[in-house]
């Protein structure tokens, strides 16, 4: 299949979803750091995933933390210095545009950058935490916000943050091994089970439970496509699947809502 008409195939795809939408009254979306990444946020997996040969599943762990803090608070200062230079993209815009046309929307976040709220999206679950806020390690009801401001002043030489009872401070993020807040994954499981249609955006697919996600909702009944530039091991189960940037295909997305 040439490139042409890998496109003209899309372009009917893109339709097809839109009609999807169009009939649709409550829809969900499950985004991943695909999303992110016309941001400039980089992805976990591949080859432009790994900080200084590290995988994700090596340094967001609590043993992780247990061992080496230092090494674990040094990854999320780099990514928070990162992410304080960010803005969002017209995928972020185009999911708040969308927002505005349904009764029901959901969208769950496995991204702990922020930006879907920043971009101005209002019924967001952020299943996974969020990178500015910080956590007591030994009492997790004490919570600490920080500001992207704040970034570019924590060097990797900086102390470690501690907690005004002296534990250590951990950023609130789910690492692997540790629960979701049960009140986000069942609110998220509600949402994808009452949805019409479930749009799976710029996400792997590997990482459970959010990963099962798009199961729940298809044995509910909706319709669930996958917008991504690269196969996932759930492409073969996705009822459409639309092969390109999230930043490019949402917003050609609300572009057919809004023209009715
Ligand atoms: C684009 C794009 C563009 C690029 N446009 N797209 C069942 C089966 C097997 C294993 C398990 C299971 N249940 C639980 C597990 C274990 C584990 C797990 O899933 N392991 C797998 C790796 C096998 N899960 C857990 O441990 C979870 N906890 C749990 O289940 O606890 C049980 C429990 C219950 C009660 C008490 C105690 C325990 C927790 C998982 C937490 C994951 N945390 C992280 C870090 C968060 C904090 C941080 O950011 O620092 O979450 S890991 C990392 O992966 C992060 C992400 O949210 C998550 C998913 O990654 P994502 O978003 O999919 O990113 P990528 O990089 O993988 O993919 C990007 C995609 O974008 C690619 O497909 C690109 O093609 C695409 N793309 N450009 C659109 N322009």
């Amino acid at each position: 299949m040439n490139g042409k008409t890998d496109r003209h195939d899309n372009r009917s795809l893109v339709i097809d979803v839109g009609r999807l939408l169009a009939r649709a009254r409550a829809v969900a979306v499950l985004t991943g750091a695909g999303i992110s990444a016309e941001s400039g946020v980089p992805t976990f997996r591949g080859p432009d995933g790994l900080w200084r040969n590290f995988r994700a599943e090596e340094l967001a762990t609590p043993e992780a933390f247990a061992r080496d803090p230092a090494l674990v608070w040094e990854w999320y200062r780099w990514r928070r210095r990162w992410m304080a230079t960010v803005v969002p993209n017209p995928g972020h815009l185009a999911l708040v545009s969308l927002e505005s046309r349904f009764p029901a929307f959901t969208l769950i976040t496995q991204n702990v950058d922020g930006l879907h709220v920043c971009a101005g999206s209002r019924h967001v679950l952020e299943i996974h935490g969020n990178i500015w806020r910080d956590r007591c390690s030994r009492n997790p009801a004490h919570l600490f916000q920080r500001q992207p401001s704040d970034a570019a002043g924590s060097s990797e030489a900086a102390p470690l943050p501690r907690c005004h009872c002296g534990a250590l401070l951990r950023p609130d993020v789910v690492w692997f091994g540790e629960g979701l807040n049960p009140a986000h994954l069942d609110a998220a499981v509600e949402a994808v089970s009452s949805a019409d249609i479930l749009l799976v955006v710029g996400t792997s697919s590997v990482v459970y439970p959010a990963a099962a996600l798009p199961a729940v909702a298809r044995q509910a009944g909706a319709d669930v496509v996958e917008i991504n530039p690269e196969e996932t091991p759930q492409s073969p189960e996705m009822d459409l699947v639309l092969r390109g940037p999230a930043g490019v295909l949402l917003p050609e997305l609300d572009r057919l809502i809004r023209q009715g």
